[in-house]
């Protein structure tokens, strides 16, 4: 009954030890091969890496070594019927990206970051994917005064334009996100990303990945941001989660605060074909803190289940209804039909 259409995928982090910036790890660490295990007993058939999960210690090691580790996770993955959707340079959590990579003000650490975006490259190459996944956590500031922005901006193009010139195949998608770790963001929404992806040597290259929560802590529809990316062919993944109002980065399950809201996230992907052009579904989720670690995984699992709840109640919803209340000009009562549509009242 459930169409299989779509691909869905989440990384290795959202399985964590449930550390938060006010107490340590409650859950043991489990190690990367036990992670690549639980993907498929939960319905996923693809993985999300960062460049370090697929190398550990990426920095330390040479071209040949990067590339051989990469393909030898390939084969492991395969045996265990993953394919890679992406990867990505986790420069935020290398001292020397502590004030950012691309837009450091030392000329020594945008080199670092530039040569380490390449080897994820080359990751993502012997990983058989072709999208490079730019979530620019630290590209920000947490004092106005602490870079030049015109600058910046002039400096995130040149990365971008290198990560280009390595590879002739990488596509890269740029993941806006407004704040957290730092106070203010670069590129904080999507309309930002792509004004940048235009300004690049290759635009056809450049696109973005929405996660839900980064549109709404900018105050966004997510709905809207990924038919924005849509519009221009640009929407190459999704990191669907869920966040509760104004605060923290909460990652919550898919739906878990806005059922309404994942509806339209859920309808906007498939009145859009979004399946059709390859990209897959993420879920970029964490469990509770609170959670025992054999329950852990849930939020994953749980994700994809309101996924295919949501794509039911989609490939159900009255299309003649919603085009009749717009010709009536009857916003109400394409609300209500909307609302009693997802309640299930007939
Ligand atoms: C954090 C981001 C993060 C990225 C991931 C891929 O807010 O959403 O989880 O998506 O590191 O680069
Ligand atoms: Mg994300």
């Amino acid at each position: 009954m459930m169409p299989a259409d779509y691909t869905f995928s989440f990384g290795p982090w959202n399985i964590h030890e449930g550390a938060d910036p006010f107490g340590p790890a409650i859950r043991p660490t489990l190690e990367f091969a036990d992670k690549v295990k639980q993907f498929k007993g939960l319905g996923f058939d693809a993985i999300m890496l960062h460049d370090d999960d697929a190398v550990p210690d990426i920095d330390s090691k040479s071209a040949a070594q990067v590339e051989q580790e990469a393909g030898a996770l390939k084969a492991m993955l395969e045996g265990e019927g993953l394919v890679t959707e992406l990867a990505a340079p986790r420069l935020w959590e290398d001292p020397r990206g502590a004030d950012g990579g691309f837009t450091a003000n030392d000329p020594a650490v945008r080199q670092w970051a530039i040569d380490r975006s390449k080897r994820c490259a080359d990751v993502c190459r012997a990983l058989g994917t072709d999208i490079l996944v730019l979530w620019l956590a630290r590209e920000g500031t947490y004092i106005r005064e602490a870079k030049d922005a015109v600058a910046a901006h002039g400096r995130l193009v040149e990365a971008v334009n290198a990560i280009l010139e390595h590879d002739p195949d990488i596509r890269i998608a740029i993941e806006p996100k407004p704040n957290e770790p730092m106070d203010h963001a670069y590129l904080p929404t999507i309309g930002h990303a792509l004004a940048l992806a235009s300004q690049t040597a290759n635009p056809s290259r450049v696109g973005a990945l929405i996660e839900t929560a980064h549109s709404l802590l900018a105050g966004l529809d997510p709905s809207d941001d990924m038919a924005f990316a849509l519009s221009f062919g640009k929407l190459w993944s999704v990191h669907l989660n869920d966040q509760n109002g104004l605060k923290y980065d909460q990652d919550k399950s898919f739906g878990a605060a806005n059922l309404r809201v994942a509806f339209n996230q859920v309808k906007v992907l498939e009145e859009a074909n979004f399946a059709d052009t390859g990209a897959m579904v993420a879920f970029d989720v964490k469990a509770m803190r609170t959670q025992p670690a054999e329950l852990a995984t849930k939020h994953l699992s749980n994700s994809k289940a309101m996924f295919m709840h949501l794509l039911e109640k989609v490939r159900t919803w009255d299309r003649d209804v919603e085009l009749q209340c717009r010709e009536a000009g009857d916003y109400e009562a394409l609300e209500l039909a909307v609302m009693e549509h997802l309640m299930g009242v007939q």
